[in-house]
């Protein structure tokens, strides 16, 4: 009825195909939010939990897309966060559970693996030590008779920091078998997350890959976990970037649950100030073939239970949300929203179906209004690809907060992520000659990705070293394209405001006045990001740009 369709003759049934469609918010027990960009938490406030109309209200807005599961509390489980499993927060936690389970949403928790230590004063939280193993069950019999509703837990382990159970020298299946055991006589789910590297490389070592990481920890242990452990896996090998390749853990387990984790805030995609609707690069992933099996081997199949035949499953995406008046900052962040539910939900929808229907039911049905921020929303993505790290290689942010550029933000430091520029070429070889990352894919995905010749453009400095004057499938050379990428960029960031501008008598003034100001800021960064891209490659590799435009 908002979209203005006739309501006669709707006569049809839809199911969801994926079992668990998630949230996953990062937000910490003292009201910040990890990551961020649309104010502070609805759900905690100086270390106390808040349930009041707001809770309904995201109970309602949640339900309304499909989505059926949420995490309140940041993977990062620090300070009071781990005492949310005690007395202090059970009648607050089981108050929440209630109003989310009218909406048809189960409440899951973050836990930190270190809780026995922190909370019941043991020496260890080793995953095989028998008292810790007793620790877990009683404290999940107090938990679940007092939050009943409570779905289970996400836990992050082993992982920038966080303690886990390589610590006593176990296995993460050791670690997530232990919670299972725990939860499993209240039908618990434990959600186990796969982001697991080294941290503390060196950038000096070659040899050590962050993009191999999740493959070589977590394929050797196929099988090895309990049917109501499902691991949480991050769509990319790296984290989030605006491009990376598709995991290979997806196409390399065959006996595990498994479900996706994407992001909808926008760390690396302009923290919510830039427009970038991440629903078409969602939808890229859904459809990926993973070569896993002859039929049945799309990531949606693999986390929709169909192509292994499970149950435990799903989707999850960190959440954008804040206690902004409009939920996500940015209003057409909010699209992220509705489309991450909408695609997680209905299979056959794509992505500018679901951007067309949420301008249509948020703005109204002028018709040239609805193509101009449809069109915006579709060529978001792209456009911020272009002028930002170019061609799969990602990062160049500054360290830290990842907003804005800083080509060599990232390139000494420890955390596994360098674009090895010198003045002849860029980009990281993982073919089987360098990392060997490349052949972790099934065929024909891993040939693919071994070959220079056969690497997709927008993937080559992901898995490849070339020299600037390569010349790309499209024609042009690596640091022409570069030049053209980041030019046009900025093009299109105007293009984009002038068309806003054209239809802004169509939109509330409160939206249109939110709505500027970040446009501004979007178009302020692009120019920096084109500058400092294009200066620092034109530096290093000695090439005039052949348009001849303005490089410092
Ligand atoms: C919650 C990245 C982010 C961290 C985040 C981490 C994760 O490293 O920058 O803020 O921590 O991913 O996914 O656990």
């Amino acid at each position: 009825m908002q979209r203005n369709q006739s309501v006669r003759n709707i006569d049809y049934k839809i199911a969801p195909d994926i079992p668990y469609r998630m949230l996953n918010h990062w937000d910490n027990l003292d009201g910040s939010i990890e990551r961020g960009y649309a104010g502070n938490s609805f759900f905690f406030q100086e270390n106390e939990i808040i349930v009041n109309e707001r809770t309904r209200m995201y109970a309602r807005l949640l339900a309304s897309v499909g989505i059926n599961a949420t995490v309140i509390n940041n993977v990062n489980v620090k300070d009071c966060a781990t005492g949310l499993i005690s007395d202090m927060y059970y009648d607050k936690l089981r108050a929440m559970a209630c109003i989310f389970k009218e909406y048809g949403i189960q409440l899951f928790l973050s836990l930190n693996f270190a809780a026995p230590m922190v909370l019941g004063g043991l020496h260890s939280a080793d995953p095989l030590d028998e008292e810790v193993r007793t620790w877990w069950k009683e404290k999940m019999m107090e938990v679940y008779q007092n939050i009943p509703n409570l779905g289970g837990f996400l836990i992050k382990a082993d992982s920038e920091g966080r303690p886990g159970p390589f610590t006593y020298g176990r296995t993460h299946a050791d670690g997530a078998n232990m919670l299972a055991e725990a939860v499993a006589p209240y039908e618990g789910l434990i959600i186990w997350r796969c982001f697991v590297y080294n941290c503390q490389q060196d950038w000096r070592d070659k040899v050590t890959d962050r993009a191999r990481s999740g493959y070589d920890n977590f394929k050797p242990l196929d099988g090895k976990f309990l049917d109501n452990v499902i691991l949480q896996i991050k769509n990319g090998p790296m984290d989030f970037q605006v491009r990376e390749p598709i995991t290979p853990l997806f196409g390399a387990l065959h006996n595990t649950n498994q479900m996706l984790e994407v992001q909808i805030a926008q760390e690396y995609t302009g923290q919510q100030k830039h427009v970038c609707y991440l629903i078409p690069m969602f939808e890229q992933i859904l459809q990926f073939h993973t070569y896993l099996q002859d039929q049945k081997d799309t990531i949606r199949e693999i986390i929709s239970g169909q192509a292994l035949n499970q149950k435990n499953c799903g989707i999850a995406a960190v959440a954008n949300t804040g206690n902004e008046s409009n939920w996500t900052g940015h209003d057409l962040a909010a699209a992220n929203l509705y489309g991450f539910g909408r695609l997680a939900y209905q299979k056959d929808c794509t992505a500018e179906d679901i951007a067309r229907e949420w301008v249509e039911v948020t703005f109204g049905s002028n018709r040239e209004m609805i193509t101009t921020i449809t069109d915006i929303l579709m060529r978001s993505w792209p456009i911020y690809e272009q002028y930002t790290a170019p061609l799969g290689i990602g990062w160049m942010v500054n360290p830290n907060h990842h907003y804005g550029p800083n080509v060599d933000g990232y390139e000494y430091d420890r955390w596994g992520t360098y674009h090895r520029a010198d003045h002849l070429g860029i980009g990281v070889d993982r073919s089987e000659m360098g990392t060997g990352y490349a052949m972790t894919y099934q065929e024909p995905l891993a040939s693919t990705y071994n070959s220079v010749e056969a690497c997709p453009d927008e993937l080559l400095l992901f898995f490849h070293h070339v020299s600037y004057t390569h010349i790309l499938k499209s024609g042009k050379s690596v640091i022409q394209h570069i030049y053209d990428t980041h030019f046009d960029g900025v093009e299109n960031v105007e293009n984009m405001m002038k068309a806003l501008d054209k239809i802004k008598e169509y939109l509330p003034l409160a939206v249109y006045n939110r709505m500027v100001p970040r446009l501004e800021e979007q178009l302020r960064l692009a120019k920096e990001w084109r500058d400092q891209i294009n200066t620092y490659f034109y530096r290093k590799s000695g090439i005039i740009d052949t348009k001849n435009r303005t490089i410092y």
